[in-house]
């Protein structure tokens, strides 16, 4: 939308992966928005499965914009990623090309029932006991995250400093935040040893802008493979990932 008045808001909480994704995106653009609570799960008057956060989302999830100016209200990642480029001109991390788009979106869609396994099978176990995810699901899980992996690792880094090619992409904003939370430094909660070429590009991924803004809360939060976290440390990383990205989203509105 051509020069909105009010911020767009963005709603959801730092941990969520998706949620990540798409305020990378925006603090990349340097793109001011509004970061309004929503947790994931909950019916409790700042949650997404309040009857107030499902009649903006019937899905009840995480992230969901919404631009104050219009009313118009998005849910899911990738199509919020999507309609921000198209609406912003943004060709550089989502091509104007018929094909180099296709190849993005080809990631995109892959994603879901893929790469997005890590987090079932890794992270939400350890973070989320509350949700009870069968140890049958989450062996599920990593085997299809694993294979992911390979695919990615054979095929799409094979010869391409990115997912889509040479440059950055939101497909790679969107893999990273799956991929990346994984590794030591962050959750250290899965062995990269097999995967040269994927290692490669999350090394190269941390040196994109706001890279550590955004992952403020997991760099926080720490090595969970063996303890895992008090819900007490969970609220906290949360609180400095908040903090982070409220003091970012300042400088860019006082630019
Ligand atoms: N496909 C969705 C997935 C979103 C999603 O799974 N969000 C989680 C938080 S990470 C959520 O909102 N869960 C709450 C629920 O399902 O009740 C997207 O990419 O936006």
């Amino acid at each position: 939308m051509a020069n909105p008045t009010r911020p767009l808001i963005l709603y959801g909480v730092p941990f969520s992966q998706p949620v990540r994704a798409v305020m990378w995106l925006m603090l990349y653009k340097r793109m001011p928005f509004e970061m309004v609570l929503i947790n994931p799960g909950s019916r409790g008057e700042t949650g997404s499965r309040n009857p107030a956060f499902l009649a903006k989302n019937p899905g009840g999830t995480i992230p969901t914009i919404e631009e104050p100016d219009t009313g118009f209200v998005l849910g899911e990642a990738h199509a919020i990623m999507g309609y921000l480029c198209n609406t912003h001109g943004w060709d550089d991390v989502y091509p104007a090309d018929h094909r180099a788009r296709a190849k993005v979106d080809w990631y995109l869609h892959y994603h879901h029932r893929n790469v997005r396994d890590a987090s079932v099978g890794l992270v939400a176990p350890r973070i989320r006991k509350d949700l009870n995810i069968p140890e049958a699901t989450q062996e599920s899980a990593r085997r299809t995250l694993t294979n992911a992996l390979r695919v990615l690792e054979e095929g799409w880094f094979a010869d391409s400093r990115f997912l889509a090619g040479p440059e950055l992409t939101i497909a790679d904003f969107a893999a990273y935040v799956e991929i990346g939370q994984l590794k030591p430094g962050f959750t250290n909660v899965y062995d990269f040893e097999a995967f040269p070429n994927v290692r490669r590009w999350m090394d190269d991924m941390t040196k994109v802008d706001e890279h550590d803004t955004v992952h403020v809360v997991l760099a926080e939060l720490g090595d969970i493979s063996v303890e895992p976290p008090v819900m007490e440390t969970i609220r906290n990383a949360n609180k400095s990932a908040l903090r982070a990205v409220n003091a970012k989203l300042e400088e860019l509105t006082a630019d």
